[in-house]
Formats: structure tokens, sequence, C-alpha cells
């Protein structure tokens, strides 16, 4: 039946069967001959002039069959993103294995190939390497100072990124402005599945099986380090054990493996360990913001004026993604008339930092939902009544803002009415007032955010070909980690041929396979992936009913689908199967002068206006416990609008997903390095990762407003469950503590960092 898989049901993931089963393959799983194991050997320090490397006794240990350091490999280092108007500078570019310079502990120095994982373990402790430590700088404002440790001394500073804001004075005419100094902590991705890449040769290329969300540039990156062309490389992605938008970027360790494999001859494969993953797979946030808020006596926003300075860690590589997504997005889903953000990234000796679910939306909500917060307390009204005399309105769109994004839909105030009547938010009013009015120890607090985030950049490709058998095939160039592509695409093309759900078949993540495309990342999938589909399926429906057209001897306008193929209008008796339609469209005595042999059809969807702009209104309800600073999460409420749903389940999961992770760097996660820079969280017993019984049973709301940017109507909601649900939270601690005398918290609200604030207030 199609009708219950069709767009919009709630479909079981088709993937969850090999994954909970074990029969889905990782890059560790796939059974290759004389497979070789590469160990990287990285840096002890975090900063240092590296004198010498002796490789002589690794190389001669059992199973060892080559150690390559520094330049040996001939590989050019790898530049950085462009942060536009800057474009990549040379000069801050990574190399794969580090030449004169270390600059963050556990940064590639050496790697150890053998004929077995412990050997190359075992032989990688032999490698010697000479470093003369440098002083460190780790706090991204302390690397600003003067006399700060230089990471690129040629640079004269460690600014690599400083656009400044443009604009008038934001807060000129303001009668109340609130400043906060807030901290965006550091936070690790945590993939399942840790950075792996597997590389055989192939003929005169290479085969490349990785653990990527981004199989075409990582494709693209490994032919432009190795000079290779594209048609003699495959990139495959087998199953990817999730990846958060860190596994967007293209390794240095990728093309080290790549590397030896062409200098060997032989296949070579490297997994990245647990802390290994923690030290040198990119981090996420870390963003200091200075902010000035300014608004009449009535709550109306006037200007938000603010500087961020982004952590880039050692390199800048991907810093600048999010640090300019944070600027595009900071007014957030106000109307605020003047927005103007210096924006700011400065390298460190850190692991370099990336985009991560959110990637500077998170941080610009948190920035914004902050200062709203302060600005209700400062006012004395309401946090909900201050939202809701700033939103911009519902007949307001398409809606430029003052920072120039062009949002394409929405509506703020329906998406906060649903969360607040979920939430039963007068009934905790009242309740956080008893408890107010008898001094209970066990505090009560409520936070609110509403967000807006901009999701689906770029384009994407895919395509739709029936078979003789009647069975559908699509390539889609995404690639799937955990989102369910397979389901909803298979949605999206059964809907649009009208056949089976079991009919058809997605592939994907194989740059032998898919002509072309892009990845996974910035919740583009769905809405260019998706869309990208449906109009190449519409396109085989149009084709298909010509040709049915020619077969029936009738018009093509009275041609329609109907069950699993297509008749005439009004008359099932003339259906003709897909079966049939493909196999006329292969008989040239049966098809049209002209038309072509098969039917199938390809299509590229590009974002319009930069994306689309999902959007949402998050409720988390808190008990503080002010006597030892424990915050249990009582109640969390998400709705969140991603315009038309293709399947309620999938994106109820994503949902979970994003809110699990905004709800741990509220609570619980933050990457730490001592003075020196070494990590203090490289395992998962020092870096406090929840686990599902650390977080509430979701209640989810949602609203639909679709978006008139892509033939679906669909926007993003892989990442905005985690934009909004940290600063509900941040809201809802720093709500509980007010009548303490707290006025901000930074985050994670640890019940350490929760006492010290209790203590100081009662000080102050
Ligand atoms: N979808 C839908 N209806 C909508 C929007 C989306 O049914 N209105 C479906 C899509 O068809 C897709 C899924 O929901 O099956 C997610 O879609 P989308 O929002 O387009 O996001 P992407 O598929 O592009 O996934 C990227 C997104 C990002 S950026 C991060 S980070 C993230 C996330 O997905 N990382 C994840 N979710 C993750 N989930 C898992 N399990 N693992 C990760 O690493």
């Amino acid at each position: 039946m199609i009708s219950d898989t069709a767009i919009g049901h709630p479909v079981q993931r088709r993937e969850d069967v090999p994954l909970i089963t074990g029969s889905a393959r990782y890059v560790a799983d796939l059974p290759v001959d004389g497979c070789l194991s590469a160990v990287f050997v990285r840096s002890p320090v975090a900063h240092g002039r590296v004198t010498g490397i002796d490789t002589g006794e690794a190389r001669s240990a059992p199973g060892v069959v080559d150690v390559c350091a520094g330049g040996d490999l001939g590989l050019p280092p790898i530049p950085e993103t462009a942060f536009p108007p800057l474009s990549p500078r040379e000069q801050f570019s990574w190399p794969p294995l580090a030449t004169d310079t270390v600059r963050f502990a556990g940064e590639a120095l050496a790697v150890v190939v053998a004929e077995s994982l412990p050997a190359a373990v075992d032989a990688a402790e032999l490698v010697v390497a000479s470093i003369d430590p440098l002083d460190a700088v780790v706090d991204p404002v302390d690397a600003m100072a003067d006399g700060a440790p230089l990471l690129f001394p040629a640079h004269g500073s460690n600014l690599v990124i400083d656009v400044p804001a443009d604009g008038q004075d934001a807060l000129e005419g303001a009668e109340v402005v609130v400043r906060g100094r807030f901290r965006n902590q550091r936070v690790a991705p945590v993939p399942l599945e840790t950075n792996a890449i597997l590389a055989r040769p192939a003929g005169e290329g290479l085969e490349v099986f990785a653990s990527t969300q981004v199989p075409f540039r990582l494709r693209e990156g490994l032919c432009t380090a190795l000079g290779m062309d594209p048609s003699t490389v495959r990139v495959v992605a087998p199953a990817v054990g999730g990846g958060f938008g860190a596994k967007g970027g293209v390794y240095p360790e990728y093309l080290v493996v790549a590397a030896l494999a062409r200098r060997l001859s032989r296949p070579v494969r490297w997994v990245q360990e647990r802390s290994e993953n923690l030290m040198a797979m990119t981090h996420g946030r870390g963003q200091v913001q200075e902010v000035e808020l300014g608004a009449r006596r009535d709550g109306t926003l006037i200007g938000l004026r603010a500087r961020t300075v982004s952590e880039a860690g050692a390199y800048p590589w991907r810093a600048g993604i999010p640090a300019r997504t944070t600027r595009l997005m900071a007014g957030g889903v106000y109307r605020v008339p003047r927005v103007q953000v210096h924006t700011q990234a400065v390298v460190t000796n850190t692991t370099p930092v990336g985009p991560y679910r959110g990637a500077g939306r998170p941080e610009a909500a948190a920035m914004m939902e902050r200062a709203m917060d302060m600005l209700a307390a400062e006012l004395d009204l309401d946090p909900a009544e201050l939202r809701r005399r700033n939103f911009i309105r519902a007949g307001e769109f398409p809606y430029r803002t003052a920072s120039g994004a062009v949002y394409d839909t929405g509506n703020y105030e329906r998406a906060l009415d649903e969360a607040l009547h979920l939430a039963g938010y007068e009934a905790l009013r009242r309740e956080q007032a008893e408890r107010r009015a008898r001094r209970d120890p066990m505090a009560l607090g409520i936070g609110l955010s509403t967000f807006v985030e901009v999701s689906g950049g770029g384009w994407e490709h895919g395509t739709v070909r029936v078979n003789s058998d009647g069975s559908v095939t699509v390539t889609t160039g995404s690639s799937p980690h955990g989102q369910g592509h397979e389901t909803t695409f298979a949605q999206v093309a059964s809907s649009a041929l009208g056949v089976p759900y079991d009919a058809v078949r997605v592939l994907h993540s194989d740059t032998a396979v898919v002509a072309r495309g892009v990845g996974t990342f910035g919740s583009r999938s769905g809405q260019l992936g998706g869309s990208a589909v449906l109009n190449a399926a519409k396109e085989v429906v149009s084709r298909a009913r010509l040709l049915a057209a020619h077969l029936l001897e009738a018009s093509p306008q009275d041609i329609g689908l109907t069950d699993g193929g297509l008749a005439v209008r009004g008359d099932p008796s003339t259906r003709l199967s897909w079966a049939e339609l493909c196999a006329a469209a292969a008989d040239p005595a049966r098809r049209p002068p002209g038309f072509p042999g098969d039917l199938a059809a390809e299509a590229d969807v590009t974002a319009v206006d930069g994306g689309t702009y999902p959007f949402g209104a998050h409720v988390a309800v808190v008990d503080v416990d002010t006597e030892t600073g424990r915050v249990t999460l009582r109640r969390f409420v998400a709705v969140d609008d991603c315009g038309a749903v293709i399947n309620p389940m999938i994106v109820e999961g994503q949902v979970h997903g994003g809110l699990a992770q905004g709800v741990a760097q509220a609570l619980f996660e933050e990457v730490r390095y001592d003075a020196d820079g070494n990590p203090v969280t490289a395992n998962l017993a020092d870096y406090a990762m929840p686990s599902a019984a650390d977080l509430p049973s979701w209640l989810l709301g949602q609203t639909v407003t679709p978006t008139d940017r892509n033939a679906l109507g669909v926007k993003g909601v892989g990442e905005s469950g985690t934009v909004g649900s940290a600063v509900a939270v941040q809201n809802a601690v720093v709500d509980a503590l007010r009548p303490w005398g707290v006025t901000h918290l930074d985050m994670p609200a640890t019940p350490q960092r929760v006492w010290e604030a209790l203590r100081r207030a009662a000080q102050a």
C-alpha cells in the first residue's frame, strides 16, 4: 500500500535493521586481504619546535612496513576554508604531518604502517620526536593579549579572523541597555564511530572507504593533494556512525593514509582511537560573546551590538564556518532594527575547532536568548511577553534581517504559544511563586528559547530510474550517517511515482554509483536532496505520460498516475504498469520517435536565497538544589517547525538527538585544557557525555509552516533541536537562581559551578 508509506507518514527507518542487528559494515569491519594498519604518533606537547624525528628503531620493529614523518609523503598542507570576504591564506595551512612546529597536543607527527594493528601500536612507541617546547596559549582572550605566544609568528598576532561590525550605532536611542559577557564553551562531537579510513590501490587509481559526511568533497581533497584525476578515485562512505558536522572536512590523516596506499601499493587502514578522537577530531562551539542589547522601556528592541571571539584552535581550517553563521543569525526571531556584530577568531594551542551540530546557530541563539532574559529581568517583564512584543510577525515574510539573512516563512508566536501550552506555563509560574514565597531551597527554574536557524545551503543531486521489473532506483548525492535518507527519499519517490515504497531502492555515498553530489551537513539533505529526488521523479512521470499517451493513443493531459502505473484518467482498464512502460521505452518500435530508451531522469536542486529558516520554541523546567548546586531537568518541551514533514518519526528522532546534544552542553559537557595546553578531558571518563539515563523524556510539539523555497516545502530538522535547547536550559537555571542574586551563569551548569555562583552572589 502506498498510502501509509507516502510523504507525511511515520515509516520505520529501513536503515535500522542492519544497524541494530550488527550487519552494517563500518570502515573497521570491511574485510580486505593483506590490509596494513596505520597508527599515528602524536605530539605530547601543545606547542613546540620539532628538531628531529627518529624513526630508525620503529622501522626495524617486527611487522613494520613503513614509517613516515614530516614532509616524507610530499603532501601539501590543508588549506583554510574561506571566510568571505577573506580568502584562504596559505600561512595558516595545516601540514598533514607536522614539519617544523607543533601547535596542539595530539597533532600528528609521524605515521607507522605495519602488517597488524598491534605491531603498528608497538612500533609507534619507538618513534622518538625531539621537540623544544614553546610557551602555549589556551584561552582565546589571553591569545589576543600583547606578548601572548604566537602560533604563526609571521602573521604577527593570533587574531586570524577580524571582520568588523558594519552599520550605525546599534544602541542609539535605547532607553535601556543590558550587557553580558557569555562563554559558549568548547565541546566535543563524540560520534559513536571515530574517524576511520581504508585506502587501497585500484589499477592506476585508488579506492577509498571513509567515515565521512562528504564523499565527493573527500574525493576532491584527495585528488588535489595527491595530484590524481577524480575519474581514477572512488570514495565510498560505508555505514558511518555519526558525524555531527565534524566529519565534513578532509582530515590530515585521510590524506596520509591515501598517500601511503599509493606509496606501498597495498591497502592501508586507520581507525582512530577514542582518546585520539577527543584530541584530533575538530571540536565545536568555543565562543566568547560580549553583548549589549538595547530597547525602549516598553521592551521594543532597538539594537544589538556584540563582539564574538571564536576559538579556532591551532589551525583556522574550518573555524570560520560557525563564526560567520553566528554573525548572520545574531538577531534571531526578533525585529531588531540594527545588528552590529564584530566577528573575531583566534588561534590557540588546542585542537582545531569546526562545525558541530548547529555550527554557529546555537551560539547565536544562546547570545540573543540570554540577552532577552536579562532584558526581561531588567524591565520586570515576563520573558514570554518580552519575546511576543518583538517577534517578526507572521505577515512579514520574507523578512530581511539587519544582518542580511532573508527568512523565508515563519510563525514564531504560534510556536511559542504551543510550547507554553504544552509546558503548562501558567501553572509552572504559580508553582515557582509559591516556592519562592516559602524560600524553598529547591528552586524551580523555567527557561525559554525562541529561535530560528538557517539550513540547506548549496546544491544537491538526485536521479530516479524505473527498472525493467517496475522497481525504482534512486541515487542521491547526500551521504546519510544516521538521518534515514534511504527511508525518506524512498517515501518521496514512491509518492511521486505511485509505486510501492518497498519497490524503491536508494543508493548513496559512493562516487562510483552517484554521478555527483555534495553530502550531508547543514540540515540540507531533506530539502535539497529530497527535492532533487522529487523533481527527477516528476520528470520521469511526465516522460512516462508521453509514452503512455503514445501507446494508448490518448492525449498526455488525459493520462494520470494510477496505482503502480499510468492510465487514461477514469479508465483503470487502460492501465500500463511501470514494468510495461519500461519495456515499451526500451523497444524502438513501440516508443515515440526521439523518446529515450529508458525511464530515468536526474535533477540538481540549488538553495534559494541562502536556504530555509526552521524555527521553534523550547521550554526547559529545572529543579535546582541551592544547597548542593545540583540541577535536575524535570521537563523539556520542544516545538520545532521544519516546514512540511516527509517522515514525522524521523523528524522526531532528529529532534531527540539534537535536544540531547544541546542539553548536554547546558548541563554536562566541556572540553578543557590545563594552562600548558594539555587536554584534561581526552577520554569518556573525564569528558561528561551523558547517557539516555541522564536525560528526561522529551515532550514534543510541532507547528508546520512550509517553505516556498523548494518543491517539498521542507526545511531542515537535523540541527534545530540543538540550536534552541542549550540556552533554554541555561535560562531555566538562571531563572531558578534569580532570587539568590545570580544574573548569569555560563554553561555547563555543573553542581560545582552552580554552587560557586550561589556563593559569589551571597558574598556580593
Ligand atoms: N526530514 C523530514 N522532514 C523535514 C526535514 C527533514 O522528514 N521537514 C528528514 C530528512 O529527509 C532526513 C532527516 O529528516 O531523513 C534529516 O534531514 P535534514 O534536516 O535535511 O538533515 P540532513 O539529512 O542533511 O542531516 C544533517 C544533520 C546535521 S547537519 C547534523 S550535525 C546531524 C543530523 O543531521 N548529525 C547527525 N542528525 C544526525 N543524526 C545522526 N544519527 N547522526 C548524526 O551525525
